[in-house]
């Protein structure tokens, strides 16, 4: 498998507990090398676009007024094998199906305050890298 790039963002539940180093440490050690990053605040057409995909589910509403809740971390994430290597590390989207030493078991808090998003295929990392940075804020 080639290297790869991939969309990671620290939710708000987590920035509001101070865990972006922690989370950030548990990428690198999965492998992952940060190559872009910065904390913003998404406002609701923010949150609305990057999840469109989900807007006819019922925790639609719900889960736009937790990402823009307060501060999150975009991050765009490099390495071999890299989309399934950060869904690895963050673990099942629900925290209590998440397995043992994952980002989500140790961090989350429920199934919406989950802690991190990362993409889930070739085409949405494209997708949301795109969304979320410029070319020239991506250092690889
Ligand atoms: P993923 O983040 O593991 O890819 P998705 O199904 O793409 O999971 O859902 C996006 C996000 O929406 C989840 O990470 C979680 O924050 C939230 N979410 C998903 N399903 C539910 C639900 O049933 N109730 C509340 N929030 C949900
Ligand atoms: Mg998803």
């Amino acid at each position: 498998m080639a290297s790869e790039r991939t969309l990671s963002i620290i939710k708000p539940d987590a920035t509001e507990r101070n865990l972006t180093g922690q989370i950030i440490a548990r990428l690198e050690g999965a492998g992952l090398r940060v190559i872009a990053q910065k904390r913003v605040w998404w406002k609701k057409k923010d949150a609305r676009k990057f999840y469109d995909i989900h807007k006819d589910q019922p925790f639609f509403k719900g889960l736009i007024a937790f990402m823009t809740s307060g501060p999150i971390v975009l991050q765009v994430l490099e390495g071999e094998d890299a989309i399934a290597k950060n869904r690895e590390a963050m673990g099942a989207t629900n925290p209590v199906d998440a397995a043992p030493g994952s980002i989500r078991k140790d961090f989350g808090v429920n199934l919406q305050r989950n802690s991190v998003h990362g993409s889930d295929s070739a085409a949405t990392a494209k997708r949301e890298i795109a969304l979320c940075f410029k070319k020239s804020e991506i250092v690889g």
